[in-house]
Formats: C-alpha cells, structure tokens, sequence
C-alpha cells in the first residue's frame, strides 16, 4: 500500500527524485509531462516572465502543482530563429543559482536544458538528474564525459544549424541519433539512460517539424524512450497563424498525435491542459 503522501495528483505513486528516477518514472508506462521553465529575457514563447528568481519559483510549484513529472529549466534560449543571443556561462548561471536549489527542493526530477557541458555538471552537482542537450551530445565535447561521470539520464535532441528544405528528414535524424549513440557508448553512457528527440523546430522547416511527429514510428527502433517537444512551435502557426501565447489548443493536438504514435514524453509549457487532454485520451483508448 503506498502512502497517500507518495501519490501524485493523478494518483500515481511519486518516486524519489535521483538520478534513477526517470527510469522509474517510465516504468510507470503512462506518458510523462516535462515541465518548461525558462530563466531567460528572450526565450519564443515566454521570454522575461521567469527571469526574477520569484517569478520563476512560484511558476515551478505551479507547474508541480498542474502534474508536471519533469522540470525543465533552462537559461539560455535555444530557439532556433529569431537570433537568440548566446549566453556566457557565468550568466546562465548566475540565472539559475538562486533559482534550480530552490525548484530541486520541491521534490520533482529537475532536468538542466542547457548545450554547456560545464553549466550541465554545474546543475547535476546542484540537484539536477537529468541532462537535457538540444545538440544531442554533438556540440561541446565534454559533455557525454560529464553525462557519463554523473551516470545522469540525457535527452539526445537533433538539431541543425540550418533548415534545408532538400533534406529526408526522417534520415538526418536517424543519422544524427546514431551519432550521438555512438559518442555516448564511447562515453559510457548506459543506454538505460538516453531518451531521444527529433528537435521539434531546431533546424527544421515547420513541413519537417510536422513529419517527425508523422513519423515517430522511425525511430522506436532504437528501443529508447521519445520525447516530443511541439509546444507553442512555430510550425503551429504555419497551419493556423497565431502568436506563441495563442498555440494551445495547436501544442494540444501535436501532443497527442505524438503520444499515439509512441512519445514516452512530452515537453510542454501549458501543463494542466496537457494533463487533462492525455488522461482524457488516455481514458477515451480504454473505453474502447
Ligand atoms: N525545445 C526548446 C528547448 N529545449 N529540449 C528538448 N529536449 N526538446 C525540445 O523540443 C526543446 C528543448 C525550445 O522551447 P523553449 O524552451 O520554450 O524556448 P527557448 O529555447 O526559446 O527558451
């Protein structure tokens, strides 16, 4: 009998943050909701809103509060277009110091969105289990040594530094994916510990974006838990032409078509409605 206490607000039994607890965390065979949290002035869709060490606290327990599973905080934009200026490390840090202690201490996996092999140790050392590398282990060297010294699970996400529009992208992605499996075997990486991503706009034209959530089916192969990140993309407004802050309902459908097609994960900004609209789905599929 498990303790209420344990039980989140699904009723789904709450494992002991750590690096094991995204494992557990799958094995509860239900799709996971990883919460953004960015402590940044410029990210696409939120942009300024966190950047107080307050602000983004409270927006923490809220997003705890919703369901989320993960926490995902971040300091530097990643967005793909838009000229999002690179941060130094000193200042992504400093973003985050007074903020990822306290978000750890709400009891939640955190995961460290970051590309800086040095911020990502920085982050583990501070309470973070998960690594989160929108370059897929590919762009700082050091970065599976640290992923592998910390035996932390790490998200592997395609990007490109351009879109090009000539490209299969279903096969960039899986070569890219062997890549990063590679350099992390080398690493010693176990492979219990790597989820995979297509990168949902990184490096992609909206049509491709769109074709990676088609066609996850493509990379179940691997045998490696997904996760999809289509929140308040860009790729919503090239089918309905909306502002990031109007892109629910759009961040909704891409969502669920992603977990039918076997996302173990999604990343999403909005998360009581993804919540509600996968345990709906998730209701719906056992009526039938
Ligand atoms: N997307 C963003 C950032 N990190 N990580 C993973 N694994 N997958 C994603 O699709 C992904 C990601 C971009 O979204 P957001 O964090 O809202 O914006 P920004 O990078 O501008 O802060």
């Amino acid at each position: 009998m498990v303790a209420a206490s344990s039980l989140d607000r699904r009723g789904f039994a709450n494992p002991a943050p750590g690096a094991g607890a995204l494992p557990r965390l799958l094995a509860a065979r239900r799709p996971l909701v990883m919460a953004v949290l960015n402590v940044t002035p410029d990210s696409f869709s939120d942009g300024g809103r966190f950047l107080d060490p307050q602000n983004a606290i409270a927006q923490a327990q809220r997003l705890a509060a919703e369901g989320a599973d993960i926490l995902d905080i971040g300091a530097e934009s990643t967005r793909p277009y838009g000229n999002a200026a690179p941060v130094p490390i000193e200042e992504e840090r400093s973003r985050l110091a007074d903020v990822l202690p306290a978000v750890v201490a709400l009891g939640l996996p955190v995961s460290i969105d970051t590309r800086k092999a040095a911020l990502a140790a920085w982050a583990l050392e501070a309470g973070a289990v998960i690594v989160n590398d929108v370059w897929g282990l590919q762009r700082d060297p050091d970065m599976a040594r640290v992923v592998a010294e910390h035996a932390a699970p790490v998200v592997i996400t395609h990007n490109r530094d351009q879109a090009d529009p000539a490209i299969d992208v279903v096969a960039d992605v899986t070569a890219f994916f062997e890549r990063s499996l590679a350099i992390a075997g080398r690493a010693g990486i176990g492979r219990d510990r790597i989820v995979l991503d297509p990168g949902i706009g990184f490096g992609k034209t909206p049509q491709q974006s769109m074709t990676c959530i088609a066609r996850l089916d493509a990379w179940r192969g691997f045998g490696l838990p997904l996760l999809v990140g289509a929140s308040r993309k860009r790729f919503i407004n090239s089918v309905a032409p909306s502002e990031p802050a109007e892109r629910l309902a759009g961040s909704l459908a891409a969502h669920l078509v992603a977990v039918e097609n076997g996302a173990a994960i999604v990343r999403a900004h909005d998360v009581a409605a993804t919540v509600q609209a996968l345990a709906v789905a998730a209701a719906i599929r056992c009526a039938q």
